[in-house]
């Protein structure tokens, strides 16, 4: 649409008038509610120009009965997912006025304790997030549990028009619809994106990117409120009655700044749609005024008898991360079977103990693009999902179902594509915990198979693990041929937060490593710890520090890296990799001063950077080298693949510039 067009179709909807005295009669509760959330909104605004506020606040005046209208029409048990314009949502939803007050002015009678404030609130069936459609997807996880679970009930995900921008918004009704998921998209249309009009950002129709979805279309407006619950209530009802998700475009205007203070619109525009807001317009109907009147002086009074008190230091600064272990060793005993077969074994498992297993191209008979899911889908055909190529949004369904409190296996197909998650690893599961003040976990794992020397090249080879091990609240695992995957992955079901779990292309095949003639192997400190291989007849002279594939190369190699470099190896291999456990290897730099950490990606700002700065200040005469990827994309090529990753031959190479080095 061009410039006024859609202003003018706004103005027109709101200008026409309506049965006042018959919306009071019907709605009287739901117009008190509203009132509740506009008093609420403007109190935040004064105490934010009293500078008795921190932070920001987006306030939805003018839009209240959007959250009024949907709530009305749900139940408890139902869920909303909502984002920053969330206070008149969360009130309607949950009624927790006090509580959402206490969280803007930071207390710890706030209903995040005072963490999340505006944009972050939680409580039982509400959640809501500031960076623009990312809970979208996690309201199809909630969705699908709601559905699995329950014959009735629904999740409704809040967005605004400009959000439309956001492709995970597609992914997300495109994997409601496929999966016939109670999901209710609803689009609060106010005509700006913070600043931006929408013929500037909107291209083509509303209605029709929801109806190429195949969603159930409704649309309604905030002026005409007999209309907008009615369309509401016939709308959640579709959805709950038959399981199937729909799409409400409710057409709105907010009467405040995006924020607190901005707004460059035409003040003209502004006054003509305060004239004819639904609020404004029955409180002048004078039927109403003591109504305005007790809420407001409820609000104010609430506010000004309420008293501070802030979360402490020692309440909030913990994490769960497992970052114990215990000091015992144990000897390794793996059955000879391949990795591939074992850790199909492992998930299998976890299905039959309930967890879901989630990804692209996992079904039968196909069963994955390495094979680790063959066979699942056929034995749990409820409970391994297969899905379209959307790993942002499958990464959010893995979170939604796990904050429900189904664990959830959501496979990568390469670790390269891990990047499309990135964000919803970032902004949703690693923060759930803390800044929802410990109420809700997301305890979803993320597996994908990781590495080169298969030839793929550059955009399929990587080992990407160095931009995700630095996520705080996310613990990274790597799985190795040198030990059997299954205990771990058992003990992980107790571990509340995410996981990222890498596997390795290469190491899939090989059959798990036995105790050879040259070799010890342990395990300390549990299935998290660090697997130690120790020379048998020889002391070593070089400690590695390796991980997953990697590790079981260099062990293999042990022979080969003695006669071309000299160095006797005695090689710590990374079970966890976030949070690492250095305890147990520091004790072997006793024998040893020479290091080597090996690592799948290239070098700077990694893992061997990070290792190395710790184990420096235990002992400051090592002697170290770090080993990893070319820091170049990587070549198909066999002869420059070779030449850029950690393969025996180029580790090699690096262990001599190292004993040159300590000569
Ligand atoms: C991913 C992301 N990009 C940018 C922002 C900053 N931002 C916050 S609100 C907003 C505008 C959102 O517009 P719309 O979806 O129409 O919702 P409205 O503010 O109109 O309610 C922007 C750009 C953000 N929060 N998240
Ligand atoms: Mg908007």
């Amino acid at each position: 649409m061009k410039n006024t067009q859609h202003l003018e179709h706004f103005k027109s909807l709101a200008s026409q008038s309506y049965d006042n005295n018959s919306i009071i009669k019907n709605y009287l509760s739901d117009i008190e509610t509203a009132i509740l959330i506009r008093e609420v909104e403007n109190s935040f605004l004064n105490l934010f120009n009293q500078g008795d506020m921190n932070g920001t606040v987006h306030t939805c005046v003018g839009q209240e009965f959007t959250g009024v209208a949907i709530s009305r029409a749900l139940d408890k048990n139902d869920w909303v997912t909502s984002n920053h314009r969330c206070h008149g949502h969360f009130i309607s939803k949950t009624m927790k006025w006090e509580a959402l007050i206490d969280e803007l002015r930071g207390f710890k009678s706030g209903v995040c304790k005072g963490i999340g404030s505006s944009q972050h609130l939680f409580a039982e069936g509400f959640l809501s997030n500031g960076p623009q459609a990312a809970l979208v997807p996690v309201g199809c996880g909630i969705a699908k549990h709601l559905k699995d679970n329950y014959s009735n009930n629904v999740c409704v995900s809040f967005l605004g028009e400009g959000t439309l921008g956001e492709g995970l918004v597609y992914e997300s009704m495109n994997l409601a619809s496929i999966f016939s998921l109670p999901h209710i998209f609803v689009l609060e249309n106010n005509l700006y994106s913070q600043s931006t009009e929408q013929f500037r950002a909107l291209s083509g129709s509303i209605e029709l990117r929801a109806k190429a979805f195949d969603l159930e279309f409704y649309s309604t407006n905030t002026w005409d409120l007999d209309h907008l619950f009615k369309t509401c209530q016939e709308a959640i009802e579709y959805s709950k009655h038959k399981q199937k998700p729909c799409f409400i475009d409710i057409k709105t205007y907010r009467l405040n700044a995006h924020s607190k203070s901005d707004d460059d619109r035409d003040k003209k525009e502004i006054e003509f749609f305060k004239e004819y807001d639904s609020l404004n317009i029955l409180k002048k109907t004078n039927l109403l005024n003591k109504n305005f009147e007790n809420i407001k002086t409820k609000v104010a009074r609430y506010i000004n008898n309420s008293q501070p008190s802030y979360l402490q230091k020692d309440e909030y600064f913990h994490d769960q991360l497992p970052r114990k272990i215990s000091a015992k060793s144990k000897d390794v005993h793996n059955p000879d079977l391949r990795l591939i077969n074992v850790l199909n074994d492992a998930y299998k498992n976890e299905i039959e103990n309930g967890s879901y297993f989630i990804g692209e191209d996992i079904l039968d008979p196909y069963g994955g693009a390495f094979k680790v899911s063959k066979g699942l889908s056929e034995l749990y055909p409820k409970k391994v999902i297969g899905t379209p190529i959307s790993e942002a949004a499958i990464t959010g369904l893995g979170i939604g179902l796990s904050m429900m409190g189904n664990k959830s296996f959501v496979e990568i197909m390469f670790g390269d594509f891990l990047s499309y998650s990135f964000d919803q690893i970032l902004s949703n599961a690693s923060k759930f915990y803390h800044m929802y003040a410990f109420q809700c976990s997301a305890p979803v794992r993320i597996r994908t198979p990781m590495g080169g020397k298969r030839g793929y090249g550059p955009t399929h080879s990587q080992s990407l693990e160095k931009f995700f091990a630095g996520i705080d609240n996310v613990a990274m695992f790597a799985v190795t041929s040198l030990i059997d995957p299954s205990k771990m992955m058992k003990d992980l079901r107790t571990l509340d937060c995410p996981a990222i779990i890498l596997e390795n292309k290469v190491d899939y095949g090989k059959k798990l490593f036995q105790e050879n003639d040259f070799l010890s192997i342990q395990q300390i400190g549990g299935s998290y710890g660090p697997i130690i291989l120790k020379p048998k007849e020889m002391d070593p002279n070089l400690t590695v520090i390796t991980y997953g594939g990697t590790a079981r190369e260099v062990v293999d190699g042990f022979v080969e890296i003695f006669q071309e470099t000299g160095f006797i190896i005695q090689v710590a291999c990374l079970t966890c990799i976030n949070p690492y456990n250095l305890n147990p290897i520091l004790r072997l730099f006793n024998k040893t001063r020479n290091l080597a950490i090996i690592e799948d990606g290239s070098t700077s700002f990694g893992l061997g950077s990070e290792l190395i700065s710790e184990i420096i200040a235990y002992y400051n005469d090592i002697n170290f080298i770090k080993i990893g990827a070319m820091p170049y994309p990587i070549p198909s090529i066999r002869s420059l693949e070779d030449n850029s990753l950690p393969t025996i031959e180029y580790i090699i190479e690096n262990l001599n510039k190292l004993k040159s080095e300590s000569i």
